[in-house]
């Protein structure tokens, strides 16, 4: 049995929740400046989370959601250019400080620094996203905690697939046995089970009813000492938030 050495987070809806309030402001953000009439809803961006990739999901919505609208120039081009800014709009929302970090995430990777942990990320998302996030949240030196930021278009397929993890333990040179992985959905429950990582789930508000079968635990929140989570399926044993402690004793025991 490998001892834990390592945690590799996922970004979106796992450290903080940034798909509602964030992403998808950013995106309509970006439409309404391209002259597109396009409103995601707070609805609509559920259904459109299907796909991971902010390039991605302008192509869904454009070829699967879109009656008979008009592009006179390659698709790809067109939501690469569009999402160039929605990711401007997106780090302007970030350096606002308007997206705070999910509970306990802050006490949680401090504690793991101490107990000596390697920390990562694993993530679909923008790699500049990620070091806006970490910046405007714990500060700039927090990007070098993070010893590989495994984002966005470094692998050719994202998740659900398991190539941004895949990347990430080859370059820590680790096995998936001596790590744990953090995500929120079933797109990154999906990649970190193809990766063969035990998987720690928090939900929210867009993937609560996801099927996290798999998954070692999945739970509404870290928690505080002061907050406890809810056990949403799996066995926390006697811990009511989440610690290096649990993480360890859930990583030996699932
Ligand atoms: C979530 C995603 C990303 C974000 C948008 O990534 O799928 O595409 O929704 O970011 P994860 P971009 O949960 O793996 O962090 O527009 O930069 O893709
Ligand atoms: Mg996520």
């Amino acid at each position: 049995m490998s001892k834990l050495e390592a945690l590799i987070f996922d970004v979106d809806g796992t450290l903080a929740d940034t798909e509602r309030d964030g992403h998808r402001v950013a995106f309509n953000q970006a439409f309404k400046e391209a002259g597109l009439d396009w409103d995601w809803t707070v609805e609509l961006y559920g259904e459109l989370l299907q796909v991971t990739g902010g390039k991605e999901r302008i192509r869904l919505y454009v070829e699967k959601f879109l009656e008979n609208f008009q592009l006179d120039e390659d698709v790809t081009e067109f939501a690469a250019r569009l999402h160039k800014r929605k990711t401007y709009f997106y780090l302007e929302l970030l350096q606002s400080g308007a997206i705070p970090l999910r509970s306990g995430v802050e006490r949680l990777i401090n504690e793991a620094r101490e107990a000596g942990l390697r920390l990562a990320i694993s993530t679909t998302t923008t790699p500049a996203n990620v070091t806006y996030l970490l910046s405007a949240t714990l500060g700039k030196e927090s990007i070098d905690w993070f010893e590989v930021i495994a984002a966005g278009d470094i692998v050719p397929a994202k998740k659900p697939a398991p190539d941004i993890y895949d990347w990430a333990l080859e370059q820590m040179n680790l096995k998936p046995e001596a790590c744990l992985a953090f995500e929120d959905s079933l797109n990154g429950v999906k990649s970190s089970l193809a990766a063969n990582l035990k998987t720690l789930i928090t939900v929210n508000g867009y993937t609560k009813d996801d099927d996290f079968s798999g998954a070692a635990l999945v739970l509404d929140q870290y928690g505080e000492p002061d907050e406890s989570f809810t056990v949403l399926d799996g066995d926390a044993g006697s811990y009511d938030y989440v610690t290096v402690d649990m993480l360890k004793e859930l990583h030996a025991n699932t």
